[in-house]
């Protein structure tokens, strides 16, 4: 990448020159380490992250933005948990505000995508103390038997980690019962920001970082993937941001087993924490930069566009991001409940090939472990054919 550097200097002007040398020991392919990361995100423009983070994309990725078309399905909002963030979840004691879907209205549900595209189901919901781990080792093992080419990608370590403490096993034995009974991957929900203070003020009660590392650690061991996730833009601060990523660098440098980091960014609508501002689109873009340039051993850097939206998603294709997720057939209620724009977020392939042609970026469908299944880049019309 060295041929860059001068462009690099003569395009950003006048910078600081540690900020510079910075910027040039990651091109040349240095590690960040903490200190050069605060110093990046207190004092670099975004621009010039961005410049660095979409330097390093294109030599991964080039111009590629993946896709795939999933699903949702979401078993309870009931929650024995009071995260101050959460505007979806019911507590257990006004359960008549919420829901709970049955085994069968569950099952329901797939059989509606039968003979569709659809490639993975995600799983996510509330921890009602009633679905234990047989109950959601049972659902799994009746939707394998109903499609057993759909990927399940299903319970954050949260939803794990209460789960197997309630059945009395350990994290290896209740997380191999759940693969044998058709787990494929994990999502990266719960992660939130690992800081014991930070953790202490916005979800007390839940597993903590080290039983979230554990949870993805023991998943890796056992041969599967999963996804991580930082909740940003609340009370927390760049180093908290940091030391999250540092854990997650670490666990990955251990496991190699994350496919994806996905920043979310705190939704003020409606939950505990409303009165909190919510960052804007400059905060947005330099934390997915900085999400690109720290986590060098992260393979996708994903938007989730039902929260962060769908023109911010698009934009944040040259600021590090080169995966989308997804074609959701407005299954999910966690962010419309959040306040987030999409208040009924679908988008079907079409358009979401459409949306990552007209920023130039190449869309590609791809299934849950990045096995490429289509490129659109030739479709000109983003037709789905
Ligand atoms: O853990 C809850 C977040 C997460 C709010 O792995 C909020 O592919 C912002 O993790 N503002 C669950 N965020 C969703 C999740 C996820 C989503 C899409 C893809 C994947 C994946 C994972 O939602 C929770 C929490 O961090 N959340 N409330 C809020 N007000
Ligand atoms: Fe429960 Fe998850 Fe909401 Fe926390 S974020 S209250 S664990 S549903």
């Amino acid at each position: 990448m060295k041929k860059h550097h001068s462009v690099l200097n003569q395009r950003q002007g006048k910078l600081s020159p540690d900020i510079l040398s910075i910027g040039e020991k990651i091109l040349s392919g240095h590690r960040l380490n903490d200190k050069d990361a605060l110093l990046l995100f207190e004092k670099a423009p975004v621009s010039y992250l961005g410049s660095i983070a979409n330097r390093i994309r294109i030599s991964r990725h080039g111009k590629v933005t993946y896709f795939n078309r999933n699903f949702h399905i979401e078993p309870t909002n009931i929650c024995v948990f009071d995260c101050k963030f959460c505007s979806y979840s019911r507590e257990l004691k006004k359960q008549s505000e919420g829901w709970t879907l049955t085994e069968a209205e569950m099952l329901a549900q797939v059989d509606a995508y039968t003979g569709k595209a659809e490639t993975e189901v995600h799983i996510v919901g509330g921890v009602h103390p009633k679905m234990g781990l047989e109950f959601f080792g049972n659902l799994l093992a009746k939707i394998k038997e109903k499609r057993p080419d759909l990927h399940i990608k299903g319970y954050t370590a949260v939803e794990l980690e209460y789960m197997i403490r309630k059945a009395g096993k350990s994290y290896r034995e209740g997380l191999a019962y759940l693969k044998e009974k058709g787990l494929d991957s994990l999502p990266g929900g719960g992660a939130e920001i690992f800081d014991p203070e930070i953790r202490k003020q916005i979800c007390a009660d839940k597993c903590n970082a080290n039983q979230w590392l554990d949870i993805h650690r023991t998943v890796h061991q056992l041969d599967m993937k999963s996804n991580a996730t930082i909740l940003y833009g609340h009370i927390e601060s760049y180093k908290h941001r940091i030391s999250h990523m540092e854990a997650l660098r670490q666990l990955q440098d251990e496991t190699g087993g994350f496919n994806a980091f996905i920043p979310l960014k705190f939704r003020n609508g409606d939950n505990q924490m409303s009165d909190i501002d919510e960052v804007n689109l400059i905060e947005d873009a330099k934390m997915f930069s900085m999400a690109r340039i720290y986590l060098d051993n992260f393979p996708h850097i994903k938007a989730y566009w039902p929260m962060i939206g769908r023109e911010t998603a698009q934009l944040l294709q040259d600021f590090g991001v080169n995966d989308l997720d997804g074609t959701i057939d407005d299954t999910t209620k966690i962010y419309s409940m959040a306040g987030a724009e999409e208040q009924h977020p679908v988008m079907n392939t079409s358009e979401i090939v459409a949306l990552i042609k007209s920023s130039g970026h190449s869309p590609v469908e791809r299934d849950s472990l990045y096995h490429e299944l289509r490129d659109y880049s030739d479709n000109k019309a983003g037709v789905v054919l």
